[in-house]
């Protein structure tokens, strides 16, 4: 796997220097400051590209060429942002960048309720808490329809914890869900989250994976003549927020959107901790069924209770299987390899470290700080050396000489 690091940009807490020591040569970054929908030049990706060159990295992977909200609704402009979109990029391509990553979330990007949960050995982590979620959506939001969706039992415990918070706490929530994590590129204020959500209140799941569709089906011949690979993240959570539907959380959403656009261009960004917040997600099966078309890796692991909370655990323990995430990755590049494919490597990063040591009294961005993605990626790589060493030789590298006889 190409060892990857995520870096925002020259306002990062964590410089280009930090990452060459970790080890990451290979850089995952994006132009925060182009405003979504429009198009990325040339001498903007490059003046970006030296500063990453010059520290002795190169800007591999794009994350994220953000989709603009018109694109998702099929409303507006959305064909204008689509030829944009198309030409970022032959622009990215111009400039020898052919992996971008992007999402197609409704309005909301990733989303966490608590930024520093506190561990039991004094790190913090991101979480999901389903009971603050809901006295968000109904006591702060106050969306009108919230009140129909969730049943009696739901608004009372939401109701419970609402009435625990002081004022502090209630912004420090507000904040948490709307004001924007590190690369969601857009924040909003109650009001206009409220108006851009109602945007949405005529779209059914089925309309929202067509506009997915009908985006990447337009996209497909920029993307076979430039060899960009375009690869989508999947939704985090995994399930419908705010009543609005969400089309890349499951085996059956990925089935509908391969099988619509099958172009091994049109890739998928395997995040383990994603994908892994639903039980029902069977990692492996999934990975496997669609491996020839994974561009890029997300490795992290989630914990979840089954009650609909969730945190991140630390990257080798929690729900994910790391051991059979990073074989089935390696498995995957030994296949390319045999198959004569030159660019058999897939660049994984180590997704949203603790917040631990020096960092906890650092101000970086929430699940990027620097000790606790080296963490994860220290051991991550430590795994994949050992996985890699078990591998006979000469042999190939396949579900038949499996290595799990050796443990
Ligand atoms: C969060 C990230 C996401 C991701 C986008 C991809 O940590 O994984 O923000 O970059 O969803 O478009």
């Amino acid at each position: 796997m190409k060892e990857s690091f995520r870096w925002y940009g020259p306002k990062d807490a964590v410089s280009l220097a930090d990452i060459r020591q970790a080890g990451a040569l290979n850089i995952v970054s994006a132009l925060h400051h182009v405003p979504n929908g429009e198009v990325w030049e040339i001498n903007q990706i490059k003046t970006h590209q030296a500063l990453i060159q010059e520290a002795g990295l190169s800007w591999g992977v794009v994350e994220s060429v953000p989709i603009h909200e018109d694109i998702k609704q099929r409303v507006g402009d959305y064909e204008k942002y689509i030829e944009n979109y198309k030409k970022t990029l032959e622009n990215l391509s111009a400039c020898g960048i052919h992996t971008v990553c992007y999402n197609f979330m409704p309005v909301l990007d990733w989303t966490r309720t608590h930024l520093y949960k506190p561990l039991e050995d004094g790190s913090t982590a991101l979480s999901f808490e389903i009971d603050a979620m809901r006295a968000f959506d109904l006591f702060i939001l106050k969306r009108p329809q919230a009140f129909e969706e969730y049943s009696s039992e739901a608004i009372a415990t939401a109701k419970t914890y609402f009435d625990t918070l002081t004022t502090e706490e209630i912004k420090k929530l507000t904040d948490s869900i709307i004001a924007g994590l590190p690369g969601a590129e857009e924040g909003y204020t109650l009001t206009q989250f409220n108006e851009r959500i109602q945007a949405y209140k005529h779209l059914s799941k089925n309309d929202l994976h067509q506009h997915l569709i009908l985006f990447m089906q337009a996209l497909v011949p920029t993307l076979e003549s430039t060899g960009v690979h375009m690869c989508i993240h999947p939704d985090d959570p995994p399930h419908p927020l705010f009543g609005i539907p969400r089309v890349v959380s499951t085996a059956e959403d990925l089935d509908i959107y391969y099988n619509a656009v099958p172009s091994r261009n049109n890739g998928l960004t395997f995040c383990t901790g994603s994908f892994g917040v639903r039980a029902d997600n069977e990692l492996l099966a999934m990975f496997t069924r669609h491996a020839s078309r994974i561009h890029f890796l997300h490795f992290r692991s989630t914990q979840r209770d089954g009650k609909g909370n969730f945190y991140e655990a630390n990257h080798l323990e929690g729900d994910v299987d790391m051991y059979a995430m990073v074989k089935a990755a390696l498995t995957e590049e030994q296949r390319r390899k045999e198959e004569g494919i030159a660019d058999w490597e897939i660049p994984m990063r180590p997704d949203h470290g603790h917040q631990m040591l020096d960092d906890l009294n650092k101000n970086t961005n929430p699940g990027y700080s620097a000790i606790g993605r080296l963490k994860g990626l220290a051991e991550i790589r430590g795994l994949s050396f050992g996985i890699s060493k078990m591998i006979p030789k000469n042999q190939r590298f396949n579900e038949q000489n499996s290595i799990d006889g050796f443990l």
